[in-house]
């Protein structure tokens, strides 16, 4: 009987040592000490056993039983101390590590170079209006001196939504909006997209965007636009930056230019950027023509004005140094992410 229970034991505490999980060691606990086990199999023996021997062989059963016990529970605690320590380690935060940056979206070069044009003419006291894109024919061209007959009229050019309805292909109409409410002076620029029927290329879209101004007063004269336009271009470009006015036409203003700015790519020595040109051509401007006053119900002898018309994208490709106007449109975030 002491063989039995010695060899039990050993073999008991054999497997208890080798259970590597809490419910390997169950199962050795249930195959000796479960109803079906080993040692109760010994214990419901004990009906056969002398009544004289039950004492002493009942003494060692349970000091077999204690034995095992005690290593099963002493396992047991060392494994799941075991699975805890791994549980920490595996679960371990370094507070002390920076968090991820949250991915934050980017201004769209247009929305740069617009909000740049808009600060340099606020500073200057100008308003930000905005003005309908569908708009009439009528401020679209003939307040403006755009006579039925001139090319900008072509219908190739205009998307006409009835005879009388357009989509506009400048900004002026919040001009003539403005001058027809007559509250005078008038400080104001209008930004917006505009549309003409033109073929996509690198440096055309049918929708693009306009920064118009507009100055009328009762002693505004060339040398505001002159010195208004030099200031903005400075501001833009950089304090180095020389200005050139060039005679023009525009149906709309007389007398009016282009005005080009030096190269702040090689400062006016002629480089690629400016194709060995040294000045680059960023806008037209001009005196408002008496005739667009009158019409809109200015006295022309009491007040004139000067205008001028930005293209929007032309200034962030040049600014930012993009040579394709395609991608200000197709929304692809490795463009978009450089800015
Ligand atoms: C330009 C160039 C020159 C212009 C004129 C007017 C208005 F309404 F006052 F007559 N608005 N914008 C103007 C003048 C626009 O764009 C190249």
């Amino acid at each position: 009987m002491k063989e039995r229970l010695d060899a039990i034991k050993e073999q008991a505490l054999k497997q208890i040592q080798e259970s590597l999980s809490p419910e390997k060691l169950n199962e050795v606990r249930v195959s000796i000490l479960g109803k079906k086990g080993e040692l109760t199999a010994v214990l419901k023996g004990m009906k056969d056993v002398a009544p004289e021997d039950r004492p002493k062989v009942g003494a060692i059963v349970n000091e077999t039983r204690a034995e095992i016990e005690e290593a099963l529970a002493k396992a047991k605690t060392k494994l799941e101390s075991l699975a805890l320590e791994a549980q920490m380690k595996a679960e371990t935060i370094d507070v002390t590590l920076p968090a991820k940056r949250p991915a934050r979206g980017h201004r769209h070069p247009n929305q740069i170079a617009l909000e740049e044009m808009e600060r340099i003419f606020t500073g200057l006291g100008y308003e930000v209006i905005e003005s309908p894109e569908v708009e009439k024919d009528y401020y679209n061209f003939e307040a403006l001196n755009i006579p039925a007959d001139h090319p900008a009229k072509d219908e190739q050019d205009t998307f006409y939504i009835n005879k009388e309805i357009l989509l506009r292909t400048q900004t002026s109409g919040a001009q003539v909006h403005e001058m027809e409410k007559g509250h005078l002076p008038i400080r104001m620029i209008c930004p917006g997209r505009v549309y003409r029927s033109d073929e996509v290329d690198a440096t055309h879209s049918p929708v693009f965007h306009q920064v118009e101004g507009m100055v009328v007063d009762e002693k505004t004269t060339f040398a505001d636009l002159k010195g208004t336009l030099t200031e903005f271009a400075k501001e833009l470009f950089g304090e180095d930056t020389k200005v050139k006015f060039r005679p023009h036409h525009f149906p709309f203003t007389e007398p009016s230019a282009e005005m080009d700015v030096s190269c702040f790519k090689c400062g006016g020595k002629g480089c690629r950027f400016c194709k060995g040109e040294g000045w680059i051509e960023i806008l037209g401007c001009g005196m408002v023509h008496p005739h667009v006053l009158e019409m809109s119900g200015i006295d022309p002898l009491k007040y004139r004005g000067f205008a001028f018309g930005v293209g929007l994208e032309r200034i962030a490709l040049l600014k930012y140094e993009i040579d394709d106007m395609r991608l200000m449109y197709e929304n692809d975030a490795r463009f978009l992410e450089q800015f």
